[in-house]
């Protein structure tokens, strides 16, 4: 598997706590399996709002490609980083609030126009990752095999779950 971009972080996961990590770990270890350099902060939209605009203007100078805004409840922070940012934003709601994650998922999707964040389901972390590499296999070849080659491993444990299901009915 080859490293994107000589390792260097094109991707910045911002998350609303330190325990939203469980499920946000898993958005960096599938940028990871596919190659691609990410760190995570925490910081909150609206405890350390200081902190996330101070990422981003990090980000900007480490030429960080692409952002990641992860929050539960009253989950602003994808919003906040989009205001702040021309880079592309994705929205990560989490579950943990009222009516399984509605509350985040409704904070984070519903972006005034002209200030988009690409929200993906509610604890939604794999395709928070795999959008993320969709976007930067615009720009770096080698994203776009790994994305290829996963979606070939994916689609041979699809085909085997399903055969060994199938079989499983028939000797019944
Ligand atoms: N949160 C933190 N600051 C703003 C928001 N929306 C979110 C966190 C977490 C939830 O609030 O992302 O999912 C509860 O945070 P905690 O720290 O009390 O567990």
């Amino acid at each position: 598997m080859h490293q994107a971009s000589s390792g260097k972080v094109l991707v910045g996961i911002l998350t609303g706590s330190p325990n939203d990590l469980p499920t946000v770990v898993k958005v960096r270890d599938t940028l990871t399996d596919l190659g691609i350099a990410s760190e995570i902060v925490v910081a909150s939209a609206h405890r350390t709002p200081d902190k996330v605009v101070a990422y981003i203007e990090r980000a900007h100078k480490e030429d960080v490609q692409v952002l990641i805004g992860c929050a539960g409840m009253a989950a602003h922070l994808a919003g906040v980083i989009a205001g702040h940012t021309r880079l592309p934003v994705i929205g990560l709601p989490l579950s943990g609030g009222v009516v399984s994650g509605l509350d985040a998922l409704l904070s984070t999707v519903q972006m005034p126009p002209g200030v988009p964040v690409a929200t993906v389901a509610v604890d939604g972390a794999k395709n928070a990752a795999m959008l993320a590499a969709r976007i930067l296999a615009l720009k770096f070849p080698e994203i776009n095999q790994s994305l290829e080659d996963a979606a070939k491993k994916e689609r041979a444990r699809y085909d085997q779950t399903a055969d060994e299901a199938l079989a499983k009915l028939t000797a019944k």
